[in-house]
């Protein structure tokens, strides 16, 4: 069976060929308006973003694949092949944005454990995150680490020495893989340090268990009857399949988000994958974007406090009144593209409705769904919000909630190991195209205001 690299090798020279002759395609994408350039160029399509796409009523689609079309057939762990409540793999999904081919399990299975071998942290950045304050906000020690990373750069260090631009994607692919291999360790080692003391919750397995697997191995849920979770096996093993849920489907979502374009930018500047992906953390750390995943529970939690029955559709009525007339958001509601809920929310949700034990009395959860069915009118009747539907953040938080992930200021940092996937991806084939450094041009307010 053909590896990853040999398996995107094979698909390079048909895709570059495509590109080549579009290179210098002189068709319209559409006219560029004073009004989009001060206005967050929404509807520009600048960007070339080849593995997701997002349309404004049917959501994401991964090279054409909607979620149920991945749910239905990219690979799952190899131990749990007949567990209905398995969820594919975040690393299958990786390898079907790369390179545009469905893996197979054996594939799969080898490419786990490929990333489960490069796991293990290096010395200097245990002695950088130990470092750091504690009160330190999660995302920026997530930067801050992949940041640092940076010092094992095999990209950085070959081009140092001087190599051809053919090469560049090959240490870009090494790169990304191994900063992928490294994201549970350092997700782990961020909780452990801000909320447990530094004690060790979990080991890696750098043999033979997936990435999720591992990734919730090092938050606690570790399947002894002594994890620091207090929970059973089986909740644990519905955490892991959350993570593995939650990390596939939040791997890409076009280009155009802050996240990915900011990983894109950055390393259009021939910055390593380390140094690209860290500034898209950066943005990922936004209220606007991913921090919405924490600010959703706080929302949540504190509408619990104020509202007697959660079943009351007034009552939720005037608390959205209340939030939108002291000019706050909705977090978890509204989308720079997409015109209906978020396929990911649903995606999300049905994880708890299939476990109808662990979340008809989660109140939490409940409120979630029933916000999902009252906001939607508040915010047209608001009349700002060009999508009043939930987005992908509205359902994540109290899912991991539920499991006994309270610190809701770590949400992001899962959002963080997932996003990963989709831009390193394209970073790769950035590399393999040879696309230049971005570089728009700007216009002054005077500029604007001579325009007829
Ligand atoms: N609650 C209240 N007002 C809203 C909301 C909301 N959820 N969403 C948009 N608006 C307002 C927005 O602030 C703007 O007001 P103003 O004209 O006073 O500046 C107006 O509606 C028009 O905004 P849109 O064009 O609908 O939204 P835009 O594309 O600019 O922004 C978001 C998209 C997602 C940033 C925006 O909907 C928002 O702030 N949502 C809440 C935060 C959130 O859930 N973010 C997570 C996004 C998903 N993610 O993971 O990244
Ligand atoms: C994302 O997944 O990045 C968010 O939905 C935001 C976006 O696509 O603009």
């Amino acid at each position: 069976s053909t590896d990853i690299r040999s398996t995107l090798k094979a698909a390079i020279p048909k895709r570059v060929e495509q590109l080549q002759a579009l290179r210098k395609s002189e068709a319209s994408l559409g006219e560029l308006t004073v009004g989009a350039t001060i206005g967050g160029m929404r509807g520009y399509k600048a960007l070339f973003w080849q593995s997701s796409q997002v349309d404004a009523d049917l959501g994401v689609t991964f090279h054409g694949k909607t979620i149920s079309d991945c749910q239905g057939f990219l690979p799952k762990c190899k131990d749990e092949l007949n567990d209905p409540n398995s969820e594919f793999l975040p690393e299958s999904m990786f390898w079907f944005l790369l390179t545009g081919s469905e893996p197979t399990q054996q594939q799969i299975d080898t490419f786990s454990a490929e990333i489960a071998s490069k796991s293990t942290l290096p010395d200097y950045l245990i002695k950088v995150l130990d470092s750091l304050p504690t009160t330190l906000h999660p995302m920026t020690q997530l930067s801050i680490a992949i940041s640092a990373l940076n010092n094992d750069s095999q990209f950085a260090r070959a081009y140092e020495k001087g190599i051809p631009k053919s090469d560049y994607w090959e240490y870009t692919l090494e790169d990304s893989i191994n900063l992928i291999a490294k994201l549970p360790g350092v997700i782990g080692k961020i909780y452990s340090n801000t909320y447990f003391g530094g004690k060790t919750l979990g080991e890696l397995d750098t043999k033979s268990k997936d990435w999720s697997h591992n990734m919730a191995t090092v938050l606690g849920y570790t399947q002894d009857s002594a994890n620091v979770k207090n929970l059973t096996a089986a909740q644990s093993q519905d955490f892991i399949n959350l993570i593995r849920l939650y990390c596939a489907l939040h791997a890409d979502h076009e280009g155009g988000n802050v996240s990915a374009h900011a990983t894109h930018l950055v390393g259009s500047a021939l910055s390593d994958a380390y140094l690209s992906y860290s500034s898209g953390v950066q943005g990922l750390a936004g209220p606007l974007h991913g921090l919405a995943a924490q600010e959703v529970v706080r929302f949540i939690v504190e509408m619990k406090k104020n509202v007697t029955d959660i079943n009351d559709k007034k009552q939720i009525e005037d608390y959205l009144w209340s939030l939108l007339n002291s000019k706050r958001v909705i977090p978890g509601y509204g989308h720079g593209v997409l015109r209906k809920p978020d396929p990911r929310f649903k995606a999300m949700m049905q994880f708890g409705f299939n476990r109808p034990e662990e979340f008809q009395n989660d109140d939490y959860f409940q409120l979630v769904n029933n916000l999902s069915n009252i906001a939607p009118g508040v915010l047209k009747e608001h009349g700002k919000t060009k999508n009043p539907f939930p987005n992908v953040d509205s359902s994540s938080g109290v899912l991991f909630y539920h499991y006994g992930l309270t610190e809701l200021l770590f949400f992001t940092v899962i959002f963080g190991g997932s996003r990963s996937m989709g831009p390193l991806a394209q970073l790769v084939w950035d590399r393999i195209y040879g696309l230049p450094i971005e570089r728009p041009k700007s216009v002054t307010l005077e500029m604007l205001q001579g325009l007829k």
